[in-house]
């Protein structure tokens, strides 16, 4: 798409954030070839920096390339791109006019890129903040050991300290892109954002992807208007790595509707996915010096590293329960008569195993139920699944069922099924209520909320209600893990009971 045609809500997945051609006020930006060539720079630049080649034109020693804390870094940068190396960022104190910036380069798309930060803070409030990071870095270290919410907890109150943010939340990406506020550390007065959940949209897929590889964002103010880059020849530069980019406008007037001045994001990435963000918002401009947003991200992969180990160790305990209760509920087929008396007293823990609102066993005529469910529904479902070719079944979305049928199961939405005993029509089945029966709009009516031109939708409760209708009618889906110990259910319990037949019919001979 052009970069010409108007951003809208329809659109903004489209939007190539990466080439919007502007930089944030707080430094300036310019991109040579690797002739040392000036082929992009920000309209701030000359204002800010000395001597200046114009657009399209070398450096030369009586100007920036003059200037040896300039010099030096460039010139390195400069011969590895010419060896096909994409480098960078190199990071380097420089003093230009008086006014200290944090000089960072890099290459990127052939171009070296070289921006200004202009510094806030003294050395010694740099000093002290080097300091403050390891001791948080340590103190997460120590949270490794347990759960994912305690470690996330411990990493939004770091990240808050660090940063001096109001507010500071860990968003937790759901497999359909949808998001969840999990973790939060907030200034006292601001409404909890902690439960909100919010639509695959709010975050575009070329942001996620961007994100994927540019861990860190900084929009120090929303209210200043962005500085645009001029070009030598018209081209776009690429800012997938520019640490002033300004972002989408979209995104910026979502900020301003919350009463957000200054926003920074962090990227949690597993394996090259990115599983979720921390993000934190200022009420006023606030500007995080570069060595802190860099102690930010080592941080950020400290957490990413835990929330891995604490995955895992989730999954280990519940594949373990699963196996635990797999060879119990085998024992009752191979040592009980009665298979659903049984399996009764060990349903409110298949239930749980699952994360479902209720749990269904069926053998021949009867039936046992752990949770609310009527004895007619229940009857209505085990005869339809008795219809059924396949012996697994699997639906977060009840108008996948019959209607009248989907009409009686309700409130529930999701289903799992398998069908244990062929047989003797035996099944095991779990059902989980709807996805907005569980989570509400926990908020207070927003103090802060102002709308711009796009209205109301770009607010965390306009958000929060497109997520609302994105899961209309849907349970949390069964995930991967759900799935593997579902069906490791069916191949355990179906030998379980062939066997039994088998005996049964020996000892009947
Ligand atoms: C980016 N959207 C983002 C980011 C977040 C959110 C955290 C990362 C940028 C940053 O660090 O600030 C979303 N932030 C939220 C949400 C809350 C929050 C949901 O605090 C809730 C409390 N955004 C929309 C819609 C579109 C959109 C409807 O809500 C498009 C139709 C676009 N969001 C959008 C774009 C970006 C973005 C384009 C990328 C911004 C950039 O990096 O240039």
């Amino acid at each position: 798409s052009s970069p010409h045609e108007p951003v809208s809500l329809a659109n903004c997945d489209q939007e190539p954030i990466h080439l919007l051609g502007q930089i944030q006020p707080h430094g300036a930006l310019l991109a040579f070839d690797f002739s040392r060539r000036l082929t992009h720079l920000s309209a701030n630049a000359s204002a800010l920096l000395p001597t200046l080649p114009a657009l399209g034109q070398q450096l030369a020693p009586t100007d920036l390339a003059g200037h040896p804390d300039f010099h030096g870094p460039f010139e390195t940068l400069l011969a590895e791109a010419l060896i096909g190396r994409e480098s960078g960022p190199v990071h380097h104190e420089l003093v230009l006019n008086g006014q200290t910036f944090d000089l960072l380069l890099h290459v990127h798309q052939h171009r070296l890129i070289a921006e200004f930060e202009l510094r806030s803070i003294s050395e010694a409030e740099l000093n002290q903040f080097a300091l403050m990071a390891y001791r948080h870095m340590s103190k997460l270290k120590l949270q490794f050991q347990r759960d994912l919410h305690a470690l996330l907890a411990e990493a939004v109150i770091a990240m808050r300290a660090l940063t001096g943010f109001d507010r500071v939340m860990a968003y937790r990406f759901h497999s359909d892109g949808s998001g969840e506020v999990v973790a939060e550390a907030r200034q006292a007065g601001l409404d909890p954002y902690l439960g909100l959940r919010y639509p695959a949209s709010d975050i575009p897929a070329q942001a996620r992807q961007l994100y994927t590889i540019n861990t860190l964002r900084l929009i120090a103010d929303v209210g200043l208007a962005p500085v645009p880059l001029l070009s030598s020849d018209g081209s776009p530069l690429d800012q997938t790595f520019s640490v002033l980019r300004s972002v989408s406008p979209i995104h910026v007037e979502y900020l301003s509707n919350m009463g957000v001045r200054a926003s920074m994001s962090l990227s949690i990435v597993l394996n090259g996915r990115l599983w979720g963000l921390i993000a934190c918002h200022h009420l006023s401009p606030h500007r995080v010096p570069y060595a802190i947003r860099m102690s930010c991200d080592v941080l950020s992969q400290l957490l990413a590293v835990g929330v891995q180990s604490a995955q895992a160790q989730a999954v280990a305990g519940r594949l373990e329960a699963a196996a635990e209760l797999r060879s119990r509920l085998a024992a009752v087929i191979t040592h009980q008569d009665e298979l659903v008396s049984g399996f009764t007293p060990l349903l409110p823990e298949l239930s749980r195993l699952l994360r479902a609102n209720a749990c269904v066993v069926g053998f021949l005529t009867k039936q046992a139920v752990e949770g609310e469910l009527a004895r007619d529904t229940t009857r209505e479902l085990l005869t339809w699944l008795d219809t059924l070719e396949q012996d697994i079944y699997f639906t977060d979305r009840f108008d996948e069922l019959p209607p009248p049928l989907a009409a009686s199961l309700s409130p529930f939405c999701g289903l799992a099924a398998i069908r244990y005993d062929a047989i003797h029509g035996g099944w095991l089945v779990w059902l989980r209520h709807e996805q907005i029966k569980t989570v509400r709009w926990g908020g207070k009516p927003e103090k802060h909320l102002t709308v711009g031109p796009l209205g109301p939708r770009l607010t965390p409760r306009g958000s929060f209600e497109e997520w609302r209708e994105t899961v209309h009618g849907t349970s949390c889906p069964w995930d991967e893990l759900d799935r593997s110990i579902i069906s490791q259910l069916l191949d355990d319990l179906n030998r379980a009971c062939i066997s039994r037949t088998v005996e049964l019919e020996r000892a009947r001979a």
